[in-house]
C-alpha cells in the first residue's frame, strides 16, 4: 500500500514543477537574460527516485536514496525538445546520469524514466559526471563525460587520490546507450573532453584539458584540440594547446571546454570555463572565445574577461563561487539556451541570439593584460561616450 504521506508531497512537488520561470528584470547587459528560479534542483527528483513509497517498508516515509544536489548538464535540442542530461549526486556523492526534458527550454523540466545506463565496460570506473552532448555528422549523438577512478599507483593509506579519464557513449534516440572504450589521450588525466559537431580533415575532432594531477593541471597548459580516426576505439596521439591559460586572467589556474561550440557565420563561438584562486578558494566562470570556420583549432576572436560568473544566490553551494557549463543548445529560432550550474548545487538558463553571441564575440575588446592598459582601454570607452554626450547635448 502506498504512503499516504506520498500524495502530500507529490502535490507540493506538481505546484513546484508547474512554476513558470520569469526572466529576471533587475539583471541586464544586452547580451542575454537570466531567469528567477533554477531550472532544476534536487527538489525536482521524482519522488519515487528516493523514497520507498510502500508504507509496510517504509512506514515514517524516509527518503531512502535521498539526493544531494543536480548539476553540470549536457544538452541537446532534440526532435523540438530541450533536453538535460544531469549531474544527479546522491548523498552517498556517487554522481549518475539523469535524462530531464522541456519543451520550452526554459521551465517544466521534468526527469524521465530511469537513471541512464550502459555496458560496464571499466570496472574500476567508480563516479561519472559532466557529460557533453554533441549530435555528430556521423549520425550519433555521443555522450563523453568525465570517468573518476582511485589512483591505482596511490599507497594503501592513500584513499582520495583519483584519476579522471573521458568515458563516452553514444546514442541515437538518447534512450538506449552503447559505451565505448574511454578515450585514450597522451596526459595523465582528463576532464573536459569534448566533441567537435563536424569532421575535421575526415577526422574526429576533440577538445580536451590535458592534466598532470586530479586536481591541478600542472604542466597542462589550457584547451588543447587534437584530430582521431576511429572513434570506436579512440586513441588521441598529439594535444596541440589551443587556448592557453594566462598570468592574471581568468583562466590563470585552469580553463576547459564547455559546451561543443556553436556554428556561426563568422566562426564557431566556444563556451568555456576559467578558474583563478583566491583567498577563498577557487573562482570558476565561463567565458567565450571564436575560432575559424576553416580550422577551428585557430582562435580568430577573444572577447576579454568573463562572460557569466556566479551572481548573488549562485555565489553558494555545495562548491561555492562557481559556474560551469557544459550544454548550450540553439533552437530553429537561432535563440541560445544556455545551461549552467551553480556552486556545483543546482542548475539554470541563460539565454541569448546568435546574433547578439557574435556581436559578442567579435565587438568586445580583447583583456590587455596590465592594469595600465586597461585604464588607457576604458578612457578611450569614455572619451568615445563623452563627445558623443556633449554632440548630443546641443
Ligand atoms: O567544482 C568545480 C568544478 O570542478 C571540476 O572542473 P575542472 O576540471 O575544470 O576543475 C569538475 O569536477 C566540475 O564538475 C566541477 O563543477
Amino acid at each position: 500500500m502506498i504512503h499516504e504521506n506520498y500524495h502530500i508531497h507529490a502535490r507540493k512537488q506538481e505546484t513546484l514543477l508547474a512554476l513558470e520561470n520569469k526572466r529576471d528584470e533587475s539583471f541586464w547587459n544586452g547580451l542575454y537574460d537570466r531567469y528567477e528560479r533554477p531550472v532544476l534542483t534536487r527538489h525536482h527528483v521524482p519522488i519515487h527516485w528516493r523514497f520507498d513509497l510502500n508504507k509496510t517498508t517504509n512506514p515514517y516515509f524516509m527518503e531512502r536514496l535521498g539526493v544531494n544536489a543536480t548539476f553540470n548538464p549536457g544538452a541537446i535540442y532534440f526532435e523540438g525538445a530541450f533536453y538535460l542530461v544531469v549531474r544527479l549526486e546522491g548523498v552517498d556523492r556517487k554522481s549518475i546520469f539523469a535524462l530531464a526534458k522541456s519543451d520550452n527550454g526554459i521551465d517544466q523540466f521534468r526527469f524521465t524514466g530511469h537513471p541512464l545506463s550502459w555496458e560496464d565496460i571499466e570496472q574500476e570506473e567508480t563516479n561519472t559526471y559532466d557529460m557533453r552532448l554533441v549530435q555528430h555528422e556521423d549520425g550519433w549523438i555521443y555522450g563523453i563525460y568525465c570517468s573518476e577512478r582511485k589512483d591505482p599507483n596511490s599507497e594503501v593509506w592513500d584513499t582520495s587520490s583519483a584519476v579522471a579519464q573521458a568515458g563516452l557513449v553514444r546514442t541515437k534516440d538518447l534512450q538506449s546507450w552503447e559505451r565505448l572504450p574511454d578515450i585514450r589521450t597522451p596526459s595523465p588525466q582528463q576532464r573536459n573532453v569534448v566533441l567537435h559537431p563536424e569532421w575535421v580533415d575526415g577526422q574526429y575532432a576533440f577538445y580536451t584539458r590535458p592534466q598532470d594531477g586530479f586536481i591541478s593541471t600542472g604542466t597542462g597548459g589550457g584547451i588543447a584540440f587534437s584530430l582521431c580516426k576511429n572513434i570506436e576505439e579512440a586513441v588521441i596521439t598529439k594535444e596541440k594547446v589551443m587556448d592557453e591559460r594566462r598570468y592574471h586572467t581568468i583562466t590563470e589556474v585552469k580553463n576547459g571546454q564547455g559546451a561543443a561550440p556553436i556554428k556561426t557565420e563568422k566562426g564557431w563561438i566556444h563556451l568555456a570555463h576559467g578558474v583563478r584562486n583566491t583567498a577563498a578558494g577557487l573562482r570558476y566562470v565561463l567565458y567565450v572565445f571564436a575560432t575559424s570556420l576553416k580550422d577551428p583549432s585557430q582562435i580568430i576572436a577573444r572577447p576579454g574577461g568573463h562572460f557569466l560568473a556566479p551572481y548573488d544566490d549562485e555565489r553558494t553551494g555545495d562548491v561555492s563561487n562557481v559556474v560551469f557549463c557544459n550544454g548550450a543548445v540553439v533552437n530553429e529560432k537561432n535563440e541560445v539556451f544556455i545551461y549552467y550550474a551553480s556552486s556545483d548545487t543546482r542548475i539554470h538558463v541563460a539565454t541569448t541570439t546568435v546574433e547578439k553571441l557574435v556581436d559578442y564575440t567579435f565587438n568586445t575588446p580583447e583583456d590587455p593584460l596590465r592594469s595600465h592598459d586597461c585604464a588607457k582601454q576604458r578612457s578611450n570607452l569614455i572619451l568615445k561616450n563623452e563627445e558623443l554626450l556633449n554632440k548630443e547635448a546641443f
